[in-house]
């Protein structure tokens, strides 16, 4: 029951809780309230994201530092430590000493860590600033590699290039690995992938907070122009550096649930807000949590007083180390608190889904995508099986397309989609595509014959009734008869079977009725023939599977 169906189930869903809830009022339901979290990171958690801040090698041993920062958040990223000029002092010498400072406090203290960053016209040492052309391309790529093998699969995401957009104008800023070639953002992520495939790429920048301007469409469509060419990119890091000069927008939802609609996921990276307004603290983490692909964010630091920009007072701890109105901002939004602008517009309807590659037990369908305009941003899509009152959840895809597997032999689907939204808003159902498994795979162990009998031919046809289908020495769910037909023959009918020709090529499936065979047991079908006058020639070559 697709189009009414799923829409009136949820009604029913809607009506049953109301009954229930009248005919259970006077008992007085007493479920246990939501314990608050309270810590930045527990709290974050209870979503699935994370709640992280920069950490300094040379504060580690500052114990008002260190507790704050291990109680309060369970995201790492070094704040210079791992940085090219830290890591690559001379070409081709690693030193990793106050990475690993930074990397091993944090995963001793059970946290993860944001590495940052890998290719970056900014703190390059003096060695690479001298480089250019094919030399510099290579240096980036050595380093790219070096360090990525050092932290190899223990790095959650990796910023592999920053801050490679021009501040107005939305194109790329000049830099000398610019000027080596407008490919090497696309080069750096492709080297990091083979680096290390098992952390998330992302791509970091400033002022792409604000959705109008030009530097945020600047980096959208090379996002949107990666996905497309296949160019291997995991997340956008928005660093959310907020002031005077470039302020929260209320856009910055748009922004966030626009990348996230790429297919990829947002990270507020660098978060730190001039005075520390408990509003826009509270604002920038509701706008995260209203989508579904927005998996964390890092606060620029920990106390005011460890800020790059400690005037400002744009953290959520003062120089003391008391948790400011900020603070509490952000922990009673990431418990849930309130959700001022709650998204209940579902995504647009998936176009219907194309079937290929159908084989006994799965099949791949792609759709055209559906958009989000209600805020979260579309998170997937869940396909389904139309099976009258019961339809049954095939599975779920971030993307337009998806790989059903485990289907049974031999058995007809129909199969729509709806989209769905980082508030689990559901479109409405796409058309169905209907396809039939199918029987190869679908026996294991089992095999089947076919035995053709001409029954009766005259000058231009002929019948060729029973072909006999035989079971093995095992039960078949299913059977597929393939037979050559003569050239300039034509199927004109058949009966107890699905055909299909294909040139001279015939597949005679079972029917719905007549698939399941018990060891040894056997069906038949049968089809008629036209052909030129005189030729007496018959099919030949039948197969079973
Ligand atoms: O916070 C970092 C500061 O200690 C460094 O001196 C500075 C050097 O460029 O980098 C700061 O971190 C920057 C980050 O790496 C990239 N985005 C902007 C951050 C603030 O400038």
């Amino acid at each position: 029951m697709r189009t009414n169906g799923f829409g009136g189930f949820r009604r029913m869903v809607a009506a049953g809780v109301v009954g229930l809830a009248g005919a259970i009022a006077p008992l007085t339901l007493s479920l246990p309230a939501e314990a608050a979290e309270t810590t930045l990171g527990a709290a974050a958690a209870q979503s699935g994201r994370y709640f992280g801040t920069a950490i300094s090698a040379s504060k580690l041993g500052e114990s008002a530092y260190t507790t704050i920062a291990n109680r309060e958040f369970n995201m790492v990223t070094a704040e210079n430590e791992m940085k090219i000029d830290a890591t690559e002092p001379n070409r081709g010498q690693f030193n990793f000493t106050n990475a690993d400072r930074v990397y091993n406090w944090a995963v001793q203290n059970g946290k993860q860590v944001r590495g940052h960053t890998l290719a970056w016209h900014s703190q390059q040492p003096g060695w690479m600033q001298s480089l250019s052309g094919s030399t510099l391309r290579q240096a980036m790529i050595d380093h790219i590699n070096g360090v990525m093998a050092h932290y190899k699969g223990k790095i959650y995401a990796w910023d592999v290039v920053n801050e490679a957009y021009a501040d107005s104008g939305g194109g790329r800023r000049d830099s000398n690995l610019q000027r080596t070639g407008n490919d090497w953002i696309e080069v750096a992520f492709r080297t990091a992938r083979t680096a290390d495939p098992a952390a998330k790429l992302c791509y970091n920048d400033y002022n792409i907070d604000n959705w109008t301007w030009e530097k945020t469409q600047g980096v959208y469509n090379m996002v949107r122009d990666f996905k497309s060419r296949g160019v291997p990119i995991d997340c956008v890091g928005l660093q959310a550096h907020f002031n005077s000069g470039s302020p929260y927008n209320s856009n910055f939802r748009t922004t966030i649930s626009s990348f996230a609609a790429l297919g990829v996921d947002v990270q507020i990276t660098e978060l730190d807000i001039q005075g520390a307004s408990p509003t826009t603290y509270a604002n920038v983490v509701n706008d995260c949590l209203a989508v579904a692909r927005c998996t964390g964010i890092t606060t620029w630091g920990v106390r005011d007083s460890d800020s790059w920009r400690s005037g400002d007072t744009p953290l959520l701890f003062d120089g003391s180390g008391n948790k400011k109105p900020a603070y509490t901002s952000v922990l009673n939004a990431l418990n849930g608190g309130t959700n001022p602008n709650p998204d209940t517009t579902p995504p647009s309807t998936p176009g219907t889904p194309a079937a290929s590659g159908v084989t006994s037990s799965g099949a791949a369908l792609t759709w055209t995508a559906s958009t989000d305009s209600g805020g979260s941003g579309l998170a997937g899509y869940n396909v389904y099986r139309e099976q009258g009152a019961t339809d049954t959840l095939l599975g779920q895809s971030s993307t337009n397309s998806i790989t059903l597997t485990g289907l049974t032999a031999a058995t007809q689907y129909q199969v729509y989609v709806r989209a769905r939204d980082g508030a689990n808003n559901l479109s409405t159902a796409s058309s169905t595509v209907t396809f039939t498994t199918t029987s190869g795979g679908g026996n294991p162990g089992g095999s089947c014959t076919a035995a053709p009998t001409t029954q009766t031919q005259w000058q231009t046809g002929y019948v060729i009734e029973p072909v006999r289908v035989t079971a093995g020495a095992s039960a078949i769910s299913g059977w597929t008869v393939t037979f050559t037909l003569p050239a300039g023959h034509t199927i004109t009918g058949s009966w107890n079977t699905q055909l299909t020709v294909s040139g001279q090529t015939v597949t005679a499936r079972n029917a719905a009725h007549n698939g399941s065979l018990g060891a040894g047991a056997a069906t038949a079908f049968g089809f008629q023939v036209s052909r030129p006058g005189g030729d007496t020639s018959v099919p030949s070559g039948y197969t079973c599977a």
